[in-house]
């Protein structure tokens, strides 16, 4: 490490050294009424050491406005590490690349484990703990929120069609890739940091909800051990959702983009990857 770059490391204390460093990703593209209520709930879980990165690309709402103010609320002790930071894009590039964005930085500042989740409530802060503690109790490379596996389910106010068409992407994707992960395009998700350097970020090529499938396939290729957990994924609380019917078409044609690029990519000996989770907790709600 050079000299400024540690200086600058050591001006912050951590404020339990003894426990791991968790950084939650969070992407946001108009998410004004959601982020406070969403920021207040992370660190209401009082996890040491835990640091919330938001990744904002210059919402129209004014979402990056707000998630400056509320870092600056949060890292009102100057003698501790930054609770919070905000990385700011240029305009919408994608849910993918902010993910890539976010999650280097993370990687950059010291995280041990990495949390991916939306800013829209769908994913309920609550589980987070027990990720965290499914992760430290096993050697699981990543932990999965998961709506596939018994005791996960659906907003009961999702219709049919939209019910139809998030299984069929999952069924779609995983009769593609030849894959056991039964949340195919799950966007919340709990990385090992070794996991994330495995990967190799700068390889991702994929944006949308293909993102998710080219990671999940990466998982089971590199052999790394998956375990998923129940979750019950509620409709976004306020607002509408970014990923329109163009991406989720783009999805299904680069499943089949994704298996062409890692043709090569040899199957590494697999670290019995399963859904075996489902059973640690099988009636956990948010
Ligand atoms: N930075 C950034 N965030 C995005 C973009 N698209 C979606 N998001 C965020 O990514 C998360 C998932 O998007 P969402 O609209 O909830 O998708 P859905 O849950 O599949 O309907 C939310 O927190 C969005 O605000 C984008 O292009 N850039
Ligand atoms: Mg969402």
């Amino acid at each position: 490490m050079d000299q400024p770059s540690m200086q600058a490391s050591m001006q912050y204390v951590n404020a339990s050294p003894d426990h791991p460093t968790l950084a939650v990703v969070m992407p946001t593209y108009n998410e004004a009424e959601n982020l406070p209520a969403m920021a207040e709930a992370i660190f209401a879980l009082k996890l040491p050491n835990l640091q919330l990165l938001v990744v904002d690309d210059a919402s129209p709402d004014g979402t990056g406005r707000i998630a400056d103010n509320l870092a600056a609320r949060y890292n009102a002790d100057a003698s501790t590490r930054p609770r919070m930071n905000v990385i700011h894009r240029q305009g919408k590039g994608g849910l993918g690349t902010a993910y890539i964005a976010g999650m280097a930085r993370a990687i950059a500042d010291g995280a041990d484990f990495i949390v991916q989740m939306d800013a829209d409530f769908s994913h309920s802060p609550a589980y987070i703990p027990q990720m965290l503690g499914v992760i430290l109790a096993t050697d699981a490379d990543v932990v999965i929120g998961s709506r596939y596996v018994p005791g996960g389910s659906l907003d009961e106010r999702w219709e049919w069609n939209r019910r139809f068409l998030s299984w069929w992407a999952n069924l779609y994707s995983r009769a593609i890739l030849g894959l056991r992960i039964r949340d195919m395009t799950a966007g919340f998700k709990l990385w090992r940091r070794s996991a994330l350097e495995a990967i190799g970020l700068d390889n991702i090529r994929s944006n949308g909800y293909s993102f998710q499938v080219e990671m999940a396939y990466l998982c089971e290729k590199l052999g790394f051990r998956v375990i998923e957990i129940p979750i019950h994924f509620e409709d976004r609380r306020i607002g509408q959702s970014k990923l329109d019917v163009p991406v989720k078409l783009e999805s299904a044609w680069r499943t089949w983009q994704i298996r062409w690029r890692y043709r090569h990519l040899r199957q590494r000996p697999a670290r019995s990857s399963t859904w075996q989770g489902a059973q640690v907790n099988a009636n956990s709600r948010g």
